[in-house]
């Protein structure tokens, strides 16, 4: 085809992949270049990005995007939150750059909530708290001393860092900085009174650019080790959650009174609206819920749910002990199991990092005074259900926040795939359930560089783009009365 192509790079938990993007007979297409895997590794005790790694199987993807597409235009990397960089003035990476389910966080709201009230946070920033915010990891390298905060002078999100890698430029993306419990959500400014409250070098906080930026052609050297040519980077919603939001299917953008809702279903699952404006508000700040950055100065209201990572962990904790099933399997195998036989809480601290998961369900199930998993189906099973069982209450949440009922649950992600989970939640929730696309984060990535590039002239046409390339599937609910029954259970428990 003779459209343009455009290169997304998106750094899940569950993988890297390089896809390519194009416009053919009026439909988007994704077609997949690359991809790699994004674990971690232990560098003594403390938990890093393998940025070396993730560096070298990024341009493995250039390379290979190269060779298969004569017409790249632009290229933009989108990744998780909350996890950062440090520059010195000599343009060298200053300090380690951390994993945020590294344990040095552990504790370290409470510290912070001594030094500036949790209130005075919340007011400030408008985030949930979590211990993996930007902010906590800065206040635990601040009271741990370390050295590259003081001769940083730039702090890049990760989809920066990798920017910056391909182009030389530091540029600060403003989706990302929302999730660091540093930035005002209203003036979409960092917070000078907490930064100097926490005692945080004012330096590094570089001002932000919208999504849709372009940063200029990536530089000579990667552009002739990957056989690039004239390509230039044009900056999408680096969070990936808000490039997942970006390609919800939905029928309006950042609706008065938000009648439907997403969960952009991968490692973590984020439920929330899309609001015109932050709510930064008591209840907002009782129900733990988020206000993050949209495109266009919208805001994605949602709580953070732990999400398929425990479902993910089981997979890698039976392909150690070489009896891992296939994603298909699992679900199969969860679809027969018994339902309700064990509750999880997923977001409880067991989950969060365990050195292996089968131990840490069979360790929960004895803590709560529930039986083991008898077989592995009911162990798939629990880790779904405790997941729906939280979708429940964040609707309920949801509806009481942004008072309006909410009509239909959108799931984008790898996680809308899980068809007894996209049922379940349909069930659990009483409402309708639209499943897709799967690849909703790369997708959203595409089509802010083809807003960029003025290849599309506004969201309302790229959401159109979207419903019109990729088949949806819809779950309408069934027993909704068992799901009631059992969470009052469970509740009682
Ligand atoms: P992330 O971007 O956080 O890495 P993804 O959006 O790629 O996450 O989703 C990955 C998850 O999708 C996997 O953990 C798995 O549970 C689910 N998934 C992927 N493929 C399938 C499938 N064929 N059936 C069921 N679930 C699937
Ligand atoms: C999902 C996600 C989420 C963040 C978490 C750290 O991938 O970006 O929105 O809160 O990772």
């Amino acid at each position: 085809s003779s459209a343009s192509t455009h290169l997304a790079i998106d750094l899940g938990a569950s993988s890297g992949r390089v896809m390519a993007g194009f416009l053919e007979n009026n439909q988007l297409k994704l077609a997949e270049c690359h991809r790699f895997v994004n674990d971690p590794v232990f560098i003594q005790q403390s938990m890093q990005w393998n940025v070396h790694g993730l560096w070298s199987e990024i341009q493995n993807g250039l390379r290979k995007a190269a060779n298969e597409y004569k017409n790249i235009r632009s290229a933009g990397v989108d990744t998780w939150g909350v996890d950062y960089a440090l520059l010195d003035d000599q343009d060298l990476v200053a300090g380690p750059i951390r994993h945020y389910r590294d344990a040095r966080t552990r504790g370290m709201m409470q510290r912070a909530w001594e030094i500036v009230p949790r209130d005075q946070i919340f007011q400030a920033t408008g985030l949930q708290f979590m211990e993996l915010n930007t902010l906590f990891q800065l206040v635990a390298a601040r009271l741990n001393h370390e050295r590259s905060l003081d001769v940083a002078n730039g702090m890049l999100l990760m989809g920066d860092f990798f920017h910056w890698l391909l182009t030389g430029q530091r540029s600060v993306d403003v989706t990302n900085a929302s999730t660091t419990q540093l930035l005002d959500p209203r003036t979409q400014q960092w917070s000078t009174d907490l930064i100097r409250r926490f005692n945080l070098p004012p330096a590094i906080f570089r001002d932000c650019i919208q999504p849709g930026t372009s940063l200029g052609p990536i530089q000579t050297s990667v552009a002739e080790t990957t056989g690039l040519g004239n390509v230039e980077v044009i900056v999408p919603a680096t969070h990936d959650t808000a490039s997942a939001v970006i390609a919800v299917p939905a029928k309006n953008f950042a609706p008065e009174k938000p009648d439907w809702c997403y969960i952009s279903s991968g490692t973590w699952s984020l439920m929330g609206c899309e609001l015109s404006h932050p709510l930064v508000n008591e209840r907002c700040s009782e129900l733990n819920f988020t206000n993050e950055g949209g495109i266009h100065g919208s805001t994605r209201l949602l709580k953070n749910i732990c999400g398929l990572w425990i479902f993910q962990q089981i997979r890698k904790s039976l392909d150690r002990r070489g009896a891992a099933e296939s994603w298909d399997e699992m679900v199969a195998r969860a679809s027969e199991a018994a339902p309700f036989s064990l509750y999880l809480d997923p977001d409880d601290d067991a989950f969060v990092a365990p050195s292996d998961m089968v131990d840490a369900v069979i360790g929960y199930a004895a803590r709560t005074g529930q039986h083991a998993p008898e077989n592995n189906g009911v162990l798939y099973r629990s880790a779904l259900e405790g997941l729906v069982f939280r979708y429940r209450d964040c609707l309920t949440m949801l509806e009481s926040l942004v008072e309006h009922r909410i009509e239909v649950i959108h799931i984008v992600g790898g996680g809308s795939r899980n068809k007894l989970l996209c049922q379940m939640t349909a069930d659990a929730c009483d409402r309708p359930v639209v499943a897709g696309p799967v690849e909703a984060t790369a997708a959203g990535n595409v089509v802010v560089q083809m807003l960029g590039c003025g290849e599309i002239n506004n969201i309302t046409e790229a959401r159109q783009l979207i419903s019109n390339s990729f088949g949806t599937e819809h779950y309408l609910p069934k027993n909704t009365e068992t799901w009631s029954e059992a969470a009052s259970r469970f509740a009682s428990q």
